[in-house]
């Protein structure tokens, strides 16, 4: 079941109907430990709306209202390696081994609803960075409780001149206004997502592809209960969160994005989150 967030109510879409709740708010909905059973109850008891699709097309925004969005670091080796590289003068070859082989995960805060984008709408680089990159990350919704009951595509937008040129400058290369976008749903499943679930990002320029790459979650060094228990050690989230995972797709050395840049990322059984870069 796939669970939108509407300019105004939800959408839950199954089995190719949509049905529109005009009176829920996101913040109440979406806290349930059992939201899967509380959509279930939905669909059974209300009719699909014949224009849910489009409803949906005008719609729908970021799955995200009053919930922190947090951010998990090199949980890929992909990721290791390109922090490395970028880093070396700054001594960062030693420090990302550490944490990727560490007990402790590195987690950062990364964003309010204000500084991120929904699908189809901008996200920005920063004006004093020459090296940026998106970071397509599986991104979890977590109850108020630790449990995790969504799934849906992050991107962590991220200035990779300023994070190489000192670790501890990682806040401003992460967090600034249009840094984020997340979409297009929420996958709920009581099952959780399938191991073998695969990450995809082309980015196009002038709809020329300029970079394609794809990495299956399984290559994640860490399970996400364990992101989820050292981000819920001493962080109390009355309206739940939201967790990406980290990134396991990195361009090359010699790419960086360039404002009218398209960045489509597609995690099936989600959907596709499609921001252009300004
Ligand atoms: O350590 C810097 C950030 C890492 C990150 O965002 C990632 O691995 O996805
Ligand atoms: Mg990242």
């Amino acid at each position: 079941m796939k669970l939108y967030k509407l300019r105004n109510g939800i959408g839950i879409e199954h089995d190719n109907a949509v049905y529109v709740v005009r009176d829920e708010h996101w913040d109440n909905f979406v806290n349930d430990d059992n939201l899967a059973a509380t959509m279930k109850r939905i669909i059974q008891q209300s009719k699909p709306n014949n224009d849910g699709r489009e409803i949906l097309r005008a719609e729908i925004v970021a799955p995200i209202e009053s919930q922190e969005l947090w951010a998990s670091g090199v949980t890929y080796d992909r990721s290791k390696i390109g922090r490395q590289e970028e880093s070396k003068k700054s001594g960062g070859g030693d420090f990302y081994e550490r944490v990727y082989e560490a007990e402790r995960p590195e987690l950062f805060f990364k964003a309010t609803r204000q500084r991120i984008a929904g699908p189809g709408q901008s996200v920005r680089i920063r004006k004093d960075s020459v090296w940026n990159v998106p970071e397509p990350e599986l991104t979890l919704f977590i109850t108020s409780n630790g449990t995790i009951v969504g799934y849906t595509i992050g991107n962590d937008m991220s200035s990779r001149s300023i994070e190489g040129e000192n670790p501890l400058y990682l806040p401003q290369a992460k967090t600034y206004d249009g840094c984020a976008s997340l979409g297009p749903c929420l996958f709920v499943s009581s099952e959780g997502l399938n191991s073998k679930t695969i990450i995809q990002m082309e980015i196009r320029r002038n709809n020329v592809r300029m970079f394609e790459g794809s990495v299956a979650i399984s290559q994640m060094k860490r399970t996400q209960e364990e992101l989820v228990s050292f981000l819920y050690r001493e962080c109390s989230f009355p309206n739940g969160s939201l967790l990406m995972t980290g990134t396991g797709i990195v361009p090359p050395r010699d790419f960086t994005l360039h404002n009218g840049d398209w960045i489509g990322i597609t995690v099936e059984p989600i959907g596709r989150l499609e921001n252009t870069v300004a």
